[in-house]
């Protein structure tokens, strides 16, 4: 055990933090390899190598205590666990493997040729005149997922508005309870809670979808009947909100970068670079805590054994340790590697999905738009966990 480990009086959920967090990531970084926060009596790994260790070592390093900073162990979850997210194996490995095959690259060859050509549809909607100003959030980043994906899982049309907020409180409650982002969305919860529970039963499904999928997947005994609605449920969970902030971070980072419209019109097999290197620069899920299960060593500190620790995938891709101009949106580099989808055992398992929505979209912009400019001061939507874009007017022209 080393004499001092490095502590810091920041607060990772302080609005201020959460509207400009690089600051205090950077600061993470360079206290050290393990940086105490005793704010909230946890701790943090923000340097790449760290957080990829940890994030590979499942065995030290639990997720089934909650991977927010609520402590299952000690206290009571605002919903029944998930069964991927908030499990270890053995438990977390069936769920995983039909998820896995239900929304892998195989099936979803399936969906391609519909969803370009739902992006098509939208972005003819949206241009109609030479040059067009609009909020990106809600007509294109928002519009596009929601005009996929709830038809993909087989969601009724009715009540679909619910999905939004939901996935919105469900990454605010991975912070503090207590704070002002969770409160205001709890007196609402119950509701979005309801409609989205009822979604996940069978005979409110579609015959045909990812839903579906899940259910089938059950007959064939490769889950418990039981365990069904929860898997649909981590769809409803984490498949809206990420996505749509995916792409609103992608279109920020072409309309910010210079050159980089231009690059992607010459050179469009770089829609996926594009999307991913957005992933890492923008990070749209930043950080999941961890529960350490035994005395874990990290860097030359020792974590001890039931602490609750942040792994800081946004600061990880941004570490200059590990990235060569790091703070730069470069559709030259490889990103391949970053941690904004996780890595090991639980890195995201909607990743494909997330991409062929986002490539979709890109492809159909591309194709219409020669160039792509900020039009006015874009909006940050804070929340404890997600880095997302409330506003982005764009200025669009053919
Ligand atoms: C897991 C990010 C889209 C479903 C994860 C994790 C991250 C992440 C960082 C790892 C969690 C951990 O290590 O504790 C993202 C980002 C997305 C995205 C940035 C979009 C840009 C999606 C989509 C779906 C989805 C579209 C569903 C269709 C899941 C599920 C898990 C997960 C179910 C838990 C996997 C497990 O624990 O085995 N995601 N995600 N995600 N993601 Fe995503
Ligand atoms: C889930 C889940 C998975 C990833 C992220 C997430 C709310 C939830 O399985 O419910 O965020």
């Amino acid at each position: 055990m080393t004499a001092v480990l490095p502590t810091l009086d920041l607060d990772p959920f302080d609005p201020e933090v959460l509207r400009d967090p690089l600051p205090a990531q950077a600061a993470l970084r360079d206290a050290g390899p393990l940086v105490r926060l005793p704010r909230y009596g946890t701790w943090a790994i923000a340097r790449y190598a760290e957080v990829h260790a940890a994030l590979s070592d499942w065995q030290s390093f639990e997720s089934s205590a909650g991977v927010g900073l609520t402590n299952f162990r000690t206290e009571t979850p605002w919903r029944p666990p998930s069964l991927l997210l908030e499990a270890d194996p053995p438990h977390h490995d069936a769920p995983r493997t039909v998820l896995a095959k239900v929304l892998g690259p195989r099936a979803l060859r399936r969906l391609r040729a519909d969803w370009l050509a739902d992006a098509e549809a939208l972005v003819a909607d949206v241009l109609g005149r030479r040059t067009v100003e609009l909020d990106a959030v809600p007509a294109l980043a928002a519009a596009f997922p929601l005009r996929v994906f709830p038809d993909a899982v087989g969601l009724a049309r009715e009540g679909r508005e619910h999905l939004l907020p939901y996935g919105d409180h469900a990454f605010n409650a991975f912070g503090p309870t207590d704070n002002p982002l969770v409160l205001a969305g709890n007196a609402s919860m119950p509701e979005h809670a309801g409609w989205v529970a009822d979604q996940c039963e069978r005979e409110n499904l579609a015959a045909v979808g990812f839903g579906a999928d899940i259910w089938a997947a059950a007959d064939r005994g490769e889950l418990t009947h039981a365990q069904a609605p929860l898997v649909v449920r981590s769809l409803l969970t984490a498949g809206v909100d990420t996505t749509v902030h995916g792409i609103g971070a992608v279109l920020h980072a072409l309309a910010v970068t210079p050159g980089a419209w231009q690059l992607l019109r010459e050179r469009p097999e770089l829609v996926r670079v594009a999307f991913d290197e957005a992933v890492r620069w923008e990070s749209p899920v930043q950080a999941f805590f961890r529960t350490t299960v035994r005395d874990v060593p990290v860097g030359d500190a020792v974590l001890p054994a039931g602490e609750k620790v942040l792994v800081f995938f946004a600061a990880a891709n941004r570490d200059p340790r590990r990235w060569a101009d790091p703070d730069a949106f470069d559709l030259t580099r490889d990103p391949s590697g970053h941690v904004g989808f996780g890595m090991g055992i639980h890195q995201c398992v909607g990743q494909h999905v997330a991409r062929l929505e986002a490539e979709s979209l890109l492809t159909a912009l591309l194709a219409r738009v020669t160039s792509l400019e900020l039009a006015g001061d874009p909006v940050r939507h804070l929340n404890n966990t997600l880095r997302s874009w409330e506003s982005l007017p764009l200025r669009l022209t053919c």
